[in-house]
């Protein structure tokens, strides 16, 4: 690290072991090497402050390394899911379809790892355990798995919103003789399920992209529907060489437009409401964006996640496309979303989902009406029938937002966990920091927009925020940073705010934490906007770190 830097760090110690030179202190300790520890990482290198990845997986790529199922790939466009960081980065890589598949997005950031010499500084298979506060010296000790056990000014949790993977706590689900597979970890060298018959439990965006796969391989699959979901066509298609080019000319400015608008994503968005326009328009405009594909049904009109009545109108344009595809009227029934309105779960992006359910061997089973009540050695009991199966795939999600987080043991000061202080739900200021954890970053935490938007939009943007931020602590010689608890209280009234402004919290969507039992029920990320949400972040550091304290001594205040 530069030595200029005061109070940033002692020289770290080293030593050698079996000829790699190791240290056991850095700049900071990175948690995570998905596509934000990886951007993490460079910004940081590039600053001149030492830094460690820590990464559990036996591969860098995060949520790409991990959900390996059929059919994973990204619902954001290509062109528009990647770094904009570097201008050469873009000219030489290739994306070659609109939706790029799990394979290629972990190609991609395997060239990103490779491009910026990135491994040296990530070690893999290696899970943080616990990430203690010492306040004594203003810095973390972070221990892992493997024994390590080293000291951080700066902790950067780049940990993923979706990563802590979810199987309900079934009866008898040990008991199974077949095979069972979780979407978000998903065997590396794939499943053929040819041949057999399969249980996916679980109709989110895992289990809408897969289904029609499997299906495809399966004798017979039987999907366990709890909520019927809205999914939208993705309408992929190989990148044409026109698209490619116009990307190549003008993606500054396509760039800087996703930096600016709410959802991080460059859909056209309309500036009329849903009530205002005759139903034929309404129709003209819900139908001309279902056949262009993708989220960009959410831009139809500027109310429909505030407006119920509004919203309605969408939900009936869905319900007529279902009713449309699927041939069985019954089937079509139980396969319409009624219990939330659209987009307060996340919108499925989907390849042939509804029309999948027209197959013969293929079986809806409602668990809302006829509930699992086990897993028996054989298959799934319901409350009316038994499903002999040969594999179970459990698409039934993630611990979301926070549970990456508080499964590691996250000390700040007096010894209080992460864990301890978000007991009834999740406190963070500007969904970066949390009051009582000095030092510690959060990317795309709770109480930003995160899984609201492009995920690529921002991770950049809070990469680059802590970036300058450590900068400007080593500029200054403060050496700890700390949300104040005001500033926090603020931050989580306004998020809280602006969420019970919208639909979102009429849905029991994992958004809330209400896929979790006992978990709070809180809308966790923050919907006021990536262009209203980034400028607020700049003005905060352009006032000094604004509701942060800053201190050169041992303890900030
Ligand atoms: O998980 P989910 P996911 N009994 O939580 C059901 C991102 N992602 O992995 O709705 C029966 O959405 C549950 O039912 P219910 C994306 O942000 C992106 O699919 O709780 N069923 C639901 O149907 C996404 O939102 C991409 O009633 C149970 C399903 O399991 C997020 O990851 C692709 C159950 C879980 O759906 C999570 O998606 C994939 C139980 N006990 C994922 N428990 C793309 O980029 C849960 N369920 C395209």
């Amino acid at each position: 690290m530069a030595k200029e830097a005061a109070n940033v760090s002692d020289t770290p110690s080293r030593s050698v072991t079996g000829g790699r030179e190791t240290t056991n202190s850095f700049d900071a300790v990175i948690i995570g090497a998905g596509f934000a520890g990886l951007y993490m990482l460079h910004r940081l290198r590039g600053l001149g402050f030492s830094a460690r990845v820590y990464e559990a997986g036996a591969g860098i790529g995060g949520t790409w390394y991990w959900n390996r199922y059929p059919g994973a790939r990204c619902d954001v466009e290509s062109l528009e899911y990647s770094y904009s960081f570097s201008k050469e980065l873009e000219q030489e890589w290739q994306w070659t379809e609109r939706y790029a598949t799990q394979p290629e997005i972990l190609r991609y950031l395997s060239h990103v790892a490779e491009r910026f010499d990135l491994k040296p500084d990530i070690q893999l298979q290696t899970r943080v355990t616990a990430a203690t506060f010492d306040e004594a010296a203003d810095c973390w000790t972070i221990q892992t798995d493997r024994g390590d056990r080293v000291s951080a000014q700066f902790c950067v949790m780049a940990t993923g919103c979706l990563s802590a993977a979810k199987i309900p706590d079934y009866k008898g689900r040990d008991s199974f003789h077949g095979e069972t597979y979780h979407t978000g970890h998903w065997p590396h060298e794939g499943v053929d399920f040819t041949g057999q018959k399969v249980a996916v439990i679980g109709t989110g965006s895992s289990g809408i992209q897969s289904i029609p796969i499997i299906a495809t391989q399966a004798s017979h699959l039987f999907v366990f529907q709890r909520t019927p979901n809205f999914s939208v066509p993705a309408n992929n298609a190989p990148l044409s060489p026109g698209a490619k080019q116009d990307w190549q000319v003008n993606s500054a400015v396509y760039r800087q437009q996703a930096r600016t608008v709410p959802f991080g994503m460059l859909f056209e968005q309309s500036e009329k409401s849903a009530l205002e326009v005759t139903p034929d328009e309404r129709q003209r405009e819900y139908e001309r964006r279902w056949q262009l594909g993708g989220v960009c049904l959410l831009g139809s009109f500027t109310d429909l996640i505030v407006n119920k009545e509004a919203n309605d109108t969408a939900t009936e344009f869905v319900h007529s496309k279902i009713r449309g595809i699927v041939r069985d009227p019954a089937v079509a029934e139980k396969l319409l979303p009624r219990s939330h309105p659209i987009a307060t779960k996340r919108l499925c992006v989907d390849t042939d989902y509804y029309a999948t359910f027209n197959r013969d061997n293929v079986t809806l089973v409602d668990v809302l009406a006829t509930p699992i009540e086990e897993i028996t050695p054989t298959g799934l009991r319901t409350t009316d029938a038994e499903y002999t199966v040969d594999s179970i795939v459990f698409a039934t999600g993630f611990d979301a937002m926070t549970g990456a987080l508080c499964n590691i043991d996250i000390r700040g000061r007096d010894g209080v966990t992460l864990k301890q202080k978000w007991a009834e739900g999740p406190r963070t200021y500007l969904g970066i920091m949390v009051a009582g954890f000095p030092n510690l970053f959060t990317i795309t935490g709770p109480g930003s927009p995160s899984v609201l938007s492009n995920m690529a939009v921002s991770i950049e943007q809070h990469v680059d925020w802590i970036a300058h931020c450590l900068e400007y602590l080593r500029q200054h010689q403060e050496a700890a940073i700390e949300a104040t608890v005001d500033a926090e209280n603020a931050w989580v009234e306004h998020v809280n705010e602006v969420g019970n402004a919208t639909l979102f919290p009429l849905a029991n969507s994992w958004y809330m934490g209400a896929n979790i039992p006992g978990k709070p029920r809180v809308f966790m990320p923050y919907i006021g906007g990536v262009g209203v949400y980034r400028q607020k972040c700049e003005e905060v550091a352009a006032k000094g770190y604004q509701g942060f304290a800053l201190s050169s001594s041992a303890v900030a205040s």
